[in-house]
């Protein structure tokens, strides 16, 4: 993930508040998308100035450390891909967390790891290779599940709003009321107000201004905001990748309930393999 290593381990070592407010994934799954509607939700719609980056008002914990957070204003927004076990922990503080069905994070990932090429040097890397990077949890970050189920469990704690990327794909408006809701802000009877959070936070919108949302680092090559819809995986996957990963995906989530979160990806993966 080419993090420093100082910062990351500082990271580790923060100490979170009752106010900080955490946005959390595994990579590629809607974190940035979810950051962006936080910010508005608790900024009255309005999005990010010309000179404001949100890698710098909703840092990314492991990678910029516990040094910066600690100068951030109340409440602190933060981003982490930690898994739940290691995450900064106060009862008081706020997690929303974000899933994506894995087979279009492979793809979203897959791009990622083309997209910094000094850091992964897979700029002509194939999707297969990365499969087997991805099936075998080798990646930035770990296994996709083992990050996922964790989280998942806690998804009735009234400190944990657990939410999908296609969720907020399919009624932004209804994940934004879920949210503001959570965050105790209320929006729903300013009409004007929602309007702007769903336009500000529309692909759209996050897509014309690439270098607000990336990382600080600035050696990306693929777009940030690359296309952002449900289903791509179906244009990279063999039927045999699709059926290793849900073979893989039906072993590691029985039991959990998460074998019913994304029934109609699932539906078609297993028509496709
Ligand atoms: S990271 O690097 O882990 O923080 O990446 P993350 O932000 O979690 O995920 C990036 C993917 O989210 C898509 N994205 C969006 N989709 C829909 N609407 C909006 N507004 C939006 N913003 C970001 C982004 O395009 C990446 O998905 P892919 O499939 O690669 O397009």
């Amino acid at each position: 993930m080419g993090f420093p290593v100082k910062a990351f381990n500082s990271g580790l070592d923060y100490c979170a508040k009752p106010e900080d407010i955490f946005v959390c994934s595994y990579p590629k799954c809607g974190t940035t998308w979810l950051q962006n509607m936080v910010y508005l939700i608790l900024n009255d719609g309005v999005p990010l100035s010309l000179d404001q980056f949100l890698p710098r008002v909703f840092p990314h914990l492991e990678e910029v450390g516990k040094e910066v957070c600690n100068q951030l204003p109340t409440p602190r927004l933060i981003k982490t891909h930690l898994p739940f076990s290691i995450t900064p922990h106060n009862s008081k503080a706020r997690y929303l967390y974000v899933a994506r069905n894995p087979f279009d994070c492979a793809v979203s990932f897959f791009h990622h790891t083309r997209g910094f090429p000094q850091h992964y040097d897979f700029l002509d890397g194939e999707f297969e290779e990365f499969f087997e990077c991805f099936i075998a949890g080798e990646v930035d970050f770990g296994d996709y599940f083992d990050n996922l189920i964790p989280w998942y469990k806690r998804k009735d704690d009234e400190n944990v709003l657990f939410i999908t990327y296609e969720s907020m794909k399919a009624d932004s408006y209804r994940s934004i009321m879920a949210i503001a809701d959570f965050l105790e802000v209320e929006i729903f009877k300013n009409k004007k107000m929602i309007d702007s959070i769903i336009k500000y936070s529309s692909f759209d919108a996050m897509q014309k201004n690439q270098t607000r949302w990336a990382s600080l680092r600035s050696d990306t090559v693929e777009p940030f905001i690359r296309k952002g819809i449900v289903g791509d995986w179906v244009n990279y996957f063999t039927p045999k990748q699709t059926h290793r990963l849900l073979e893989k995906y039906f072993y590691k989530t029985k039991g959990t309930g998460i074998d019913n979160l994304w029934l109609d990806v699932l539906e078609s993966a297993t028509k496709n393999n």
